[in-house]
């Protein structure tokens, strides 16, 4: 940037405040400028990070980022913010359409007539809509035989990807020719498969109210399960958010329990699903002390033995079992077993694990029986799969989780790195031009980092978790060894733990020290004995004894599972014609109308929005219909109105005479490199410039 910046030419310039804001050019010093904003100011900034601002854009903002005149960051941030201001929330990258959560409804938006009009429309033939996204979707479900589609929903928390995605799913509903209504059909079971993985998936965060998951709105049923007040579980009050403003509980678990009937959840199971959730709840509330012996434990007091009879009650197992659960371990020998016990720090340990097995396992139990109930009432063996992710993280700290999110990222981001590279080609080949030097841009370094075996991330960490004597420490020094010349891989100062990664997004400093606790995938024997001799069906279930010739060392890890289940996802998303959609939360106030600069940036970034850009700009950024591109530079070579010229030629002598090679005339656009608009707009700058002074010059004379 910056060489085709001359006085009067309009720009983006940084501000610390805003991101970047706009401006002229009032004067250029060697490699500085000296820029007079719009609301005022004077700044001085570099030539080199200042960007061409097209000062004949629309004022209400383009309905596709790749009609910018200028593809850059500023730019796109610009074009997102002004349509957000006429309550315009989608707009289009090529194909992936970008959601701006408006906090606010828009009913308008979404009724009938705009189902309608869609339902009619061939793919951007009207503006961008998530129901146009649906409309290709399923357009293709009624051609095509064999490829299904799949639709992933990205951004991060509070973003909307929920809300998007009942809307596709509604309107998907819709085109289906019955409306969201009654029954267990497979839309409504998909619908409802939301909240009641939403009531189990996590809980109220800081970052959205409606979070994918809901605390337990289980405290309906307090009476029978001995509940009481949400405010006396410690599991519950860690977060200190048991209530969510204007959210009526009662119906909420009202909606979960219908929810579940929809998607095929037995009254048998829904009660046994209600009892673990109390039972851990109850689990959570007993303390230990220290007992008689040295270096053991007991219960607290009454309340505690309270909980544990609780516990042991829903869960339909002997307390006695589960105090021993909790306080011992026993320890194998090749001579002899012996029951060692556990002081009070390593009982909470054991009876938060424990805690936590159980919830996953019902989590688990969730999904499959979602999974199992959709498949099998669906008519169709294609697909239009929806897919809800968690978006980048990163925070101050980062620990194994954030690692594998940002591990699933990169797998994703690499698969539409992929997408958008060959969708570009595709329109290349249409108008039949020379795409041969066009550059791949992909992540794969850092895929292969994470996960290539052997000697990638993942599996460097599943040695450490087999070798005795691993600490976070070695496991550090270990990284640190294999990957000091790798260009994503930093060795953070001052630590021996932490390690950085450069991802797509940005970097992420990890602290590994509790890597290898939890990659380790195992349920303490003690546990599973316990749960498996449950009278509770239900609950012996999730606990099926293990097939004997599993070993209890057998090591199994959580982040090979992790990466064979990517595996598995990539496989199938690889099978499908992916659409992109990727939410955006315009503020952290969860404010309609505000629009939040820096916070945007930072997603477009983490969500691959520049990222695609980038892949773009590659390519041929810019296009634009020989009409369009005379109309704007023919100023350039007036002599073209004289001669008689096809308008393919008129446009490649005006790139010629500029002296621009690089760029590709199709059978109907001219292609443009990047920086090449630019290039040419500072050239028409400059001859419009020169005409204004020619015309005062020639006011003055006459007067
Ligand atoms: V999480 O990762 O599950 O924590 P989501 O799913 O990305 O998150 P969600 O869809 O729950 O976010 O949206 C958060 C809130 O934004 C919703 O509860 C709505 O109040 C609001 N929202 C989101 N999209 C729309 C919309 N298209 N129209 C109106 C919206 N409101
Ligand atoms: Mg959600």
């Amino acid at each position: 940037m910056g060489e085709n910046i001359l006085v009067d030419s309009h720009v983006w310039v940084e501000d610390p405040e805003i991101a970047w804001t706009h401006g002229v050019v009032l004067n250029i010093k060697g490699d500085e400028a000296e820029v007079k904003t719009n609301d005022g100011k004077e700044l001085v900034a570099k030539l080199s990070k200042l960007y061409p601002k097209d000062d004949e854009a629309p004022s209400e903002g383009v309905e596709d980022m790749t009609r910018l005149s200028y593809l850059h960051e500023p730019a796109v941030l610009d074009n997102l913010a002004t349509r957000y201001g006429l309550n315009e929330i989608y707009t289009y990258t090529g194909n992936i359409l970008i959601a701006v959560n408006p906090f606010q409804g828009l009913p308008h938006l979404y009724d009938a007539e705009v189902m309608e009009k869609y339902k009619e429309a061939s793919f951007k033939e009207l503006g961008p809509h998530v129901f146009a996204i649906g409309g290709i979707a399923y357009r293709w479900e009624m051609i095509n035989e064999d490829r299904n589609k799949c639709i992933l929903v990205s951004g991060e928390s509070g973003s909307g990807k929920t809300e998007t995605t009942k809307m596709l799913m509604r309107y998907l509903a819709y085109f289906g020719g019955h409306t969201a209504g009654e029954g267990r059909t497979v839309e409504n079971q998909v619908l409802e498969s939301n909240p009641v993985l939403e009531a189990f998936g996590n809980a109220k965060t800081v970052k959205n109210n409606n979070s994918s998951g809901k605390e337990y709105q289980i405290l309906q049923d307090a009476e029978r399960f001995k509940l009481g007040d949400p405010k006396s579980f410690r599991y519950l009050n860690q977060s200190s958010c048991y209530e969510l403003d204007g959210v009526n509980d009662a119906e909420e678990y009202l909606a979960t329990r219908r929810a579940m009937d929809v998607v095929g959840i037995s009254e048998t199971e829904q009660d046994a699903i209600f009892r673990i959730v109390a039972a851990i709840l109850h689990l959570g509330n007993i303390e230990f002390c220290k007992g008689e012996d040295a270096d053991s434990s007991s219960l607290k007091d009454e309340q505690s033995m309270f909980h544990l009879q609780m516990t042991s009650e829903l869960l339909m197992c002997d307390p006695n079992s589960l105090e021993d659960a909790l306080c011992k371990r026993m320890m194998v020998t090749p001579e002899e077993v012996i029951k060692r016990s556990l002081d009070p720090l390593g009982a909470a340990v054991s009876r938060d694990g424990l805690a936590k097995t159980i919830y996953s396992r019902l989590f688990d139990w969730l999904v499959n029986k979602i999974n199992i109930s959709i498949g099998q009432d669906s008519h169709s063996r294609r697909l239009i799969g929806v897919l809800d992710i968690y978006g980048f993280e990163s925070f101050k700290t980062n620990s194994f989780e954030q690692f594998c999110i940002n591990y699933t990222n990169e797998k994703l981001q690499q698969h539409f790195n992929q997408h958008v590279f060959k969708m570009e080609q595709g329109e290349y080949e249409k108008e039949e031009i020379d795409w041969s030097y066009v550059e791949f841009v992909d992540n794969k370094d850092v895929v292969d980092l994470i996960e290539k075996k052997p000697g990638g991330i993942i599996a460097l960490l599943d040695e450490a978790c087999m070798l005795p004597k691993s600490t976070p420490e070695t496991f550090s020094e270990k990284l640190y060894q294999t990957f000091k010349n790798h260009k994503r891989f930093i060795k953070p100062k001052l630590t021996r733990s932490d390690f950085t990664l450069v991802h797509y997004a940005g970097e992420v400093q990890y602290q590994s020290d509790q890597f290898l606790d939890k990659n380790k995938d195992y349920v303490v024997a003690e546990h599973q004995d316990l749960l498996n001799a449950s009278k509770c069906s239900f609950v012996s279930g999730l606990f099926p004894p293990l097939p004997k010739a599993s070993s209890k060392s057998k090591f199994s890890s959580i982040g090979a599972r992790f990466k064979l289940q990517l595996q598995q996802l990539m496989e199938t998303l690889n099978l499908t014609e992916p659409h992109y959609i990727r939410c955006v939360k315009p503020n952290n106030l969860l404010q309609p109308t505000v629009f939040d600069n820096a916070n945007v940036l930072h997603q477009l970034r983490s969500g691959g929005v520049l990222e695609a850009i980038r892949v773009k700009c590659a390519g041929y950024p810019t296009n634009r219909t020989f009409i369009e591109f005379l109309k704007r530079f023919i100023i350039l070579a007036p002599e073209i109105l004289k001669g008689e010229y096809e308008a393919d030629d008129a446009c490649k002598w005006i790139l010629d005479k500029k002296g621009l090679t690089g760029f590709q005339i199709g059978k109907s656009k001219v292609f443009l490199r990047a920086g090449q608009m630019a290039e040419l707009d500072a050239h028409r700058t400059k001859v419009l410039g020169e005409a204004a002074k020619m015309i005062q010059g020639q006011v003055r004379t006459r007067l």
